[in-house]
């Protein structure tokens, strides 16, 4: 399919076709160097289009060279290629979509696993209400708060602090869910990079295996048995993982087992969460493990393999008997902050927007902490500046939006 979009799409395109009729799809035959190609052809005029500008689409056959020649004459008649996103990047310019969704569609595009898509399709949809929320509450204060900067002398118009700190405190709450569930959703979004490592036979080829649902590393009673990293992507109870299986750990003197050894300290450094497998008859983990396992302290989790053969305290599973319940407890409670997947679902994702929400919190914390006495710029300062991180994080950040809605249906009394 070739897909024009731009204004004076009928006068340029008029030596090759006549545009139908708008949203119909359409047989034309097109006529260009020669070539005679029977094309399905559908026209959305702008503003009622994708980017918002006149768009027409050309069904042809499938075949590369033939799209290349029609690629060609369309170049000669003006149009040009398309950079990459450009027609996304259009549709944002001119209003049709806003620049959360706009990142919800990149990132629907990227997925790779269903919870992926799930998410991706959830943020694509209508801003989250909490942004909504946020701004009615916050705008009569803006409102007040200027009043007290502008005309607090002379009127006698002072701010109260405490009604602001009583009414604006579901936000701060507010806030502080959606920076859980955003934290959780980025790591869902990027996947969950898992490294496992443990003493030979511990079990973690075979954890891997069961993770991954198919039968990638090998798997032996033979100490030692895997040497490379291995590297899945693969989804695991609605988590997308990141799964990398690495040699045991032990001091050897097996030069090719030492090499494999040396393998396993980049993978362990880039982890989000290092896996120490731990069969469950052993005493403890082995103090070599423990040690080269220091530096990375805050982001190891024991796990008590062998289940099935022993107990033991702390989280213990059994790959082969199909046990793995309390390893998925804890993936949740490490990188979801307790929630489920789905508990994610519409939450802010990428970078940018957690940074944003962050700075946000972190906005509103200073406001509801102001002290009583403090003079009324501060919180006014305060309330511009959250009110400025809502626009940013959806893209409306030019200055008219906010002062419209600052002013409509407010006055100052007089
Ligand atoms: N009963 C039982 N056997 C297990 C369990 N996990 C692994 N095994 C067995 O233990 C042996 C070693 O398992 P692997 O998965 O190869 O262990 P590994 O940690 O990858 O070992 P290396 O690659 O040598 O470091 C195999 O015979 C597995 O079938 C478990 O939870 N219960
Ligand atoms: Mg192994």
């Amino acid at each position: 399919m070739v897909r024009v979009s731009g204004s004076r799409l009928a006068t340029v395109l008029a030596p090759l076709l006549v545009l139908p009729e708008p949203r119909v799809a359409s047989l034309r035959r097109l006529h260009w160097d020669g070539f005679s190609e029977r094309a399905l052809v559908l026209f959305f005029p702008g503003p009622s289009s994708y980017t918002g500008e006149d768009v027409v689409e050309l069904q042809v056959h499938g075949n590369p060279l033939l799209v290349r020649r029609l690629l060609g004459h369309l170049g000669a008649l003006g149009v040009r290629m398309a950079q990459p996103g450009e027609f996304t990047r259009r549709a944002l310019l001119n209003g049709k979509q806003g620049l959360l969704e706009t990142e919800a569609l990149r990132d629907l595009v990227a997925a790779e696993t269903d919870t992926q898509i799930r998410l991706a399709q959830a943020r694509a949809g209508a801003q989250p209400p909490w942004i909504l929320e946020a701004r009615r509450l916050l705008t009569p204060w803006m409102a007040r708060a200027e009043a007290a900067v502008d005309y607090g002398e002379e009127e006698g118009i002072t701010l109260n602090l405490e009604d602001l700190a009583t009414d604006l405190a579901p936000l701060r709450a507010g806030f502080h869910v959606e920076q859980v569930r955003a934290r959780a959703a980025r790591h869902l979004r990027d996947g969950l990079r898992l490294a496992l490592v443990g003493r030979p036979n511990a079990g973690k080829s075979t954890l891997f295996n069961a993770l991954a649902g198919e039968d990638r590393a090998i798997v032996t009673e033979i100490p030692g048995t895997t040497r490379d990293v291995l590297e899945v992507r693969c989804e695991w109870r609605g988590l997308p993982l990141r799964l990398f299986d690495t040699a045991g750990l032990r001091d050897t003197e097996d030069p090719l087992e030492r090499l494999g050894v040396a393998r396993v300290r980049p993978v362990v450094e880039a982890a989000d969460l290092i896996l120490h497998l731990v069969p469950a008859m052993d005493d403890g983990p082995e103090a070599l493990l423990t040690q080269a396992l220091a530096p990375f302290e805050g982001k190891v989790l024991e796990i008590r393999t062998f289940g099935d053969l022993a107990g033991a305290a702390g989280p213990v599973i059994s790959a082969p008997a199909g046990d793995l319940d309390a390893l998925e407890a804890a993936l949740r409670e490490r990188l979801l902050g307790g929630l489920a997947p789905d508990a994610c679902l519409g939450a802010l994702a990428t970078d940018r927007q957690v940074e944003l929400l962050d700075e946000l919190a972190r906005q509103v914390d200073l406001l509801l902490g102001l002290n009583a006495g403090c003079p009324p710029e501060l919180p006014a300062s305060l309330l511009q500046g959250a009110w400025g991180l809502l626009a940013r994080l959806t893209g409306e950040d030019r200055a008219e939006s906010a002062l419209d809605a600052l002013f409509s249906g407010f006055c100052l009394g007089k």
